[in-house]
């Protein structure tokens, strides 16, 4: 028990880099930020390879200890939760072992390297009967849950496109890094951000049925893709386009998608991300697209933060994300469907592969999941 009589969680991080900085910080804001939270988090150990740099980091984010053996985090009987933000190649053993050991398990995106491991970490995962998220954040931006609130209430009528896409720039580098690396990443832009617009496409429209494109690799002697380009079809009709690339120079986190409706169409854009541009088809059509500040009380995540107008930022996303899974804990109900689970984790990675197959085949590639 915290010193105010709630409830706390140990908190096992695996990573200490860009996402172990995002996901610490939020546990750490979840704790005053969301007000009782659902769980107290208590950072209890940190895992990663480098000594120097594991030990700063939990000084610096104030874990009571920390090692470069990931197996102590899933022996630790003070952890009852798993946050594993490592490189792909260490998504699979880690996880498994902890939700094995019976604590529930968090795992950045993607899941797996491939749709093979991916499905290896669901199955084996699910089996235990914790409970787990694959950590594509974007579903909880105020405006990405406002856009779902829109779509479920039937505002935007029947859905017929969806095009989205993710330009970043850092790829234009001879630097050597893990995501440049195929064993150790799996693919490149495929894995790292058209992942995320495939989530985010399920999550908004629906089922993705079949998917048609190609990868492209500029950067001579690269391993890995550095851009996707491809087209969608969705299980209730709609159709789209799907893109992704580290080489867009001068955009430097651009995650946009539109999606249009029988009855209107929505905009968002990572970059401007407490915006979000609605058009009504029943208002007057002169007018266009309308820019909406979601920051009223009554948006989402909104009872947590400030007065209407008072932006959040890129970062709080993991506050709503983690504090979801910590409810989900506490209250024993579903991750799914507004957190992605270990399915949603395999189903995106089942539809990366068929953009690896089409553009080997030149082929529109049939989605087939599959069920535990
Ligand atoms: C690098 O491309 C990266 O950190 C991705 O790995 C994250 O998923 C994305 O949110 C920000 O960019």
């Amino acid at each position: 028990m915290s010193s105010d009589g709630i409830r706390e969680i140990g908190v096992g991080m695996l990573g200490y880099a860009f996402m172990g900085k995002a996901h610490s910080n939020a546990f750490r804001k979840i704790g005053y930020i969301t007000w009782p939270p659902p769980l107290m988090p208590r950072l209890v150990a940190i895992a990663g390879r480098n000594e120097a740099a594991v030990a700063e980091a939990a000084s610096r984010y104030g874990y009571e200890r920390w090692t470069t053996q990931w197996q102590q985090l899933v022996d630790d009987p003070a952890i009852g939760l798993v946050d594993n933000l490592g490189p792909n190649d260490i998504h699979a053993a880690p996880t498994i072992a902890a939700a094995e050991a019976g604590k529930h398990v968090v795992c950045e995106k993607p899941l797996g390297r491939d749709a093979e491991e991916s499905y290896e970490i669901w199955r084996r995962v699910a089996a235990t009967g914790v409970k787990h998220m694959c950590a594509f954040n974007y579903r909880f931006v105020p405006a990405v849950r406002l856009a779902r609130e829109m779509i479920d209430a039937g505002e935007l009528g029947e859905l017929r496109h969806f095009r989205g896409r993710y330009l970043q720039d850092w790829g234009d580098t001879t630097a050597e890094v893990w995501r440049f690396d195929r064993e150790t990443a799996g693919s490149g832009a495929l894995g790292d951000l058209a992942a995320h617009v495939i989530d985010l496409a399920r999550y908004l429209v629906g089922e993705i049925d079949a998917v048609g494109g190609f990868l492209r690799t500029f950067i001579p002697g690269r391993e890995v893709d550095d851009a996707v380009e491809a087209t969608v079809e969705f299980e209730n009709g709609a159709v789209g386009t799907i893109e992704a690339t580290r080489l867009a120079l001068g955009r430097r986190n651009a995650f946009q998608w539109e999606i249009n409706g029988t009855k209107g169409s929505l905009y968002f854009d990572m970059e401007r991300l407490n915006e979000l541009q609605v058009f009504r088809a029943d208002g007057d059509r002169a007018r266009g697209f309308k820019t909406v500040l979601v920051s009223e009380a009554d948006h989402p995540f909104w009872e947590h933060w400030w007065p209407p107008g008072h932006i959040v930022g890129w970062g709080d996303t993991f506050v709503h994300e983690l504090h979801h899974f910590l409810a989900a804990i506490a209250s024993d109900t579903d991750v799914a469907p507004h957190g992605a689970t270990f399915e949603d984790g395999y189903r995106a990675a089942e539809i990366c592969d068929a953009l690896v197959h089409s553009s080997a085949s030149g082929q529109r590639e049939r989605i087939n999941y599959r069920t535990l």
